[in-house]
């Protein structure tokens, strides 16, 4: 009876370590999958990597956008439909967005990928705030001091004198 419980007991820490083996390694994986997946531009922060490109989190496997979700339809390959839609809405099909080419059934990267093809672009503009609910987070401003936020905003003149 002991000896089943322990064996359960490995199974379980043998699942758990397999679970987050895949959440952690999962991103590189896909990543791989897709020409220039690494490379996937974030479409608020100038300069910074989208890791997750096929979800909605830039780091985190949350909920899929819908390029993850035709990635999977797909079967998880990068195929000639696949390169061909235009999964985020924007008018860019997958591969103009991942900067691929395709030429006599054969995918070439271009360069660097020119924009997010999980993520209706340009966020803000009327097409892409029908299509998703993603918004870019407020810009930071590193000069504004955080606790100012939460300061009461006083009239020009001293209100204690
Ligand atoms: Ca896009």
């Amino acid at each position: 009876m002991n000896q089943v419980r322990v064996y359960r007991f490995e199974l379980f820490i043998f699942i758990f370590i397999s679970t987050l083996w895949n959440v952690f390694e999962g991103f590189p994986n896909l990543q791989s999958r897709l020409p220039n997946g690494d490379k996937i531009p974030h479409p608020c922060i100038p300069g910074q990597y989208w890791h997750a490109v096929g979800h909605w989190h830039p780091s985190l496997g949350v909920e899929r956008n819908q390029f993850g979700l035709d990635f999977k339809t797909a079967g998880m390959l990068y195929t000639v439909a696949f390169h061909n839609q235009d999964s985020d809405g924007d008018g860019n099909t997958n591969g103009k967005e991942l900067n691929v080419n395709l030429t006599n059934n054969r995918f070439y990267m271009m360069g660097a990928p020119i924009s997010h093809p999980g993520i209706c672009e340009p966020v803000n503009s009327e097409n892409c705030r029908k299509r998703q609910q993603f918004q870019c987070p407020p810009p930071v401003n590193p000069n504004n001091n955080r606790m100012n936020n939460f300061m009461p905003n006083f009239p020009p003149s001293n209100p204690f004198g």
